[in-house]
């Protein structure tokens, strides 16, 4: 018995490539150093492969500063994938150059077709639903959208909110099992997580929210001893991936993958 939640046979990264401090970002901290961001992505790539996955890994596409985060391209559910349609325009043609790729594994590949647009950083997939915050990247008329394609596949999708100034819903969360997620204490209160166990992040650590369960290991980002205390002590395998250059450009562990299991 597998969950499609967290456990996962592929995934798909692409490497970081000489336009990324060109990146956007809310609040610029300094350039994002790609050596050092190359040094990370091979970290974070060799821990996907440990648990087994095949890793599919993309070369660096200059055209699109901010395309290391290829999570916001599409979704992936076991009985096809849904390329999505990015709402910060500098992004928009992410989405077209990961199709092929999607096309490739998968037997079915929908699109998004807009008016709306909608972001992957923005969904949650969990044992049961998928949760999708509206903000600044994702608006209503992309979220119906992806509610009517993805219907047909027995899914159901429950509107949330990111909170302000956040830029994405999973930038404050993450899940950590089909029934557990990972939150900061902002979110948390908005009370999108009714019925599900909550692990708070430590106070202070609120950039740790963004992790990844990807089969039996969470990988979480380096620096943030209190909450990785926390999810050790719930009994979770941690791996602490360097995010220091991505999180110059907001991004973090879920932000660098599409992880699937695809249905030829
Ligand atoms: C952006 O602003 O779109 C990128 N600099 C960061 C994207 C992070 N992606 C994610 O959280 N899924």
């Amino acid at each position: 018995m597998t969950d499609h939640s967290f456990r996962f046979t592929h995934a798909i990264t692409r490497r970081p490539g000489q336009t990324i401090t060109g990146g956007l970002r809310a609040v610029d901290t300094g350039a994002p150093d790609l050596a050092r961001m190359l040094a990370h992505h091979a970290d974070y790539v060799a821990a996907l492969r440990a648990t087994g996955a095949t890793v599919v890994e993309l070369d660096p596409l200059d055209a699109f500063p901010d395309s290391v985060f290829v999570e916001d391209t599409a979704l992936c559910l076991p009985e096809g994938a849904v390329v999505m349609r990015p709402g910060a325009p500098s992004r928009l043609g992410e989405a077209a150059e990961m199709a092929p790729h999607l096309r490739a594994l998968y037997g079915e590949v929908v699109q998004i077709g807009g008016p709306g647009y909608i972001e992957g950083g923005d969904i949650l997939v969990t044992g049961h639903e998928i949760l999708v915050g509206r903000s600044a990247r994702t608006n209503a008329a992309g979220i119906g959208e992806l509610t009517r394609l993805v219907a047909p596949w027995g899914h159901s999708v429950r509107e949330v909110i990111t909170p302000p100034g956040v830029l994405h819903f999973k930038t404050d969360c993450s899940l950590l099992d089909a029934e557990t997620v990972l939150a900061t204490e902002r979110l948390a209160a908005s009370g999108c997580f009714g019925g599900y166990r909550v692990i708070p992040v430590a106070e202070g650590e609120e950039a740790a929210a963004n992790t990844i369960r990807f089969n039996d290991v969470v990988l979480m980002p380096a620096g943030f001893p209190r909450t990785a205390e926390r999810l050790a002590a719930a009994g979770y395998e941690l791996r602490q991936i360097g995010n220091s250059e991505c999180a110059k450009l907001d991004g973090g562990m879920s932000c660098l993958s599409l992880r699937f299991t695809p249905r030829a």
